[in-house]
């Protein structure tokens, strides 16, 4: 792993920690007899931004292991929500890498695509491999600007076309060249768009048919980028999401914003796709891989 990673996890951990569901739930133990005990619990679990399912579902496998033992220590109880968390995760797939590997990034608008893209075409930079950006944002005038400074700055190609013209057009055109350029990985920057407007919904399907046309069975990768911050709005987004362009995987950004973190697994409970990537603040650095036994233990933790 990558040693920028190890100090990233690190944050992370810091930052769960310090909202630590695990020291609160404990804190609600104390007071065990209390009636509103389990009123409590759902709420802390819900303002941890973990989902009303996930809240509800948590609360009551507590509810059921003091049912069985009314003795048993608040420490034993978050053991097994621990392991009740591990099984609501989705697992990432390892994915062989196509040679051009194409990946498209979608998402609301400011979501943190055009960041996030810099930070994993700088990833694949490290690992040797040959990147093109395409800037198929053309409705924005600083969007072309803005992903051709990070790729100015990473030291990777971009393809980029006048604002205003068909996005599909220049992803011909960038995937094309990528072809020619043997390039090892290709990352599309798309518009930020709201999930609630169909014909912009529809138009990611037709970056898609153009990407297939001149790349068989790509994108290989389409990645949904959700700002932790959002809360239920980026979940709900999502699943919009996923149901025009089938989503491989979450970017999910921001998480530097938000102290709670159990948007991380309510995301993946309720659109069944995997969280991939960690994003922690505004510089290339500033992301990590998601490890799911790791971040339910600081989520839990009571540090
Ligand atoms: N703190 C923090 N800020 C981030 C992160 N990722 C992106 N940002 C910031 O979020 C803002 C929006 O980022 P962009 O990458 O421009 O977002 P976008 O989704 O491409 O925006 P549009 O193209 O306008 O839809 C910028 O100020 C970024 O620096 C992150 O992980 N943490
Ligand atoms: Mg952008």
């Amino acid at each position: 792993m990558f040693k920028f990673f190890k100090s990233k996890l690190k944050k992370l951990s810091i930052s769960l920690k310090k909202f630590s569901i695990g020291r609160k739930l404990k804190s609600l133990f104390s007071k065990k007899n209390d009636k509103t005990l389990f009123d409590e619990l759902e709420k802390l679990f819900y303002e941890s931004d973990l989902g009303v399912k996930i809240s509800i579902e948590l609360t009551d496998k507590v509810r059921e292991i003091l049912k069985k033992d009314p003795n048993t220590s608040a420490d034993e109880i978050l053991k097994i929500l621990k392991t009740e968390l591990l099984n609501e995760v989705i697992e990432k797939k390892e994915i062989d890498l196509k040679k051009p590997h194409v990946v498209m990034i979608v998402g609301v608008n400011g979501s943190g695509k055009t960041t996030s893209i810099a930070k994993v075409a700088n990833y694949y930079k490290d690992l040797g491999k040959k990147v093109l950006l395409i800037a198929a944002d053309t409705y924005r005038a600083a969007a072309v600007e803005q992903l051709s400074s990070w790729a100015q700055k990473i030291g990777v190609d971009i393809v980029k076309s006048k604002q205003g013209s068909d996005p599909s057009s220049v992803v011909f055109d960038g995937l094309t060249a990528a072809k020619n350029r043997d390039i090892d990985i290709v990352i599309i920057d798309t518009a930020g768009r709201l999930h609630t407007k169909i014909n912009l919904m529809q138009e990611l399907e037709k970056i898609k048919r153009v990407s297939n046309n001149v790349i068989e069975n790509s994108p290989h990768e389409t990645l949904l980028v959700v700002d932790a911050t959002s809360g239920q709005n980026g979940v709900d987004a999502a699943k919009i999401f996923n149901s025009y362009t089938p989503i491989s995987s979450i970017f999910l950004t921001k998480l530097d914003g938000t102290a709670k973190g159990g948007i991380v697994l309510s995301i993946q409970k309720e659109i069944k796709v995997p969280i991939k990537w960690i994003g922690l603040g505004e510089t290339l650095n500033d992301i990590t891989d998601f490890d799911a036994k790791d971040f339910i233990e600081d989520l839990l933790s009571t540090d």
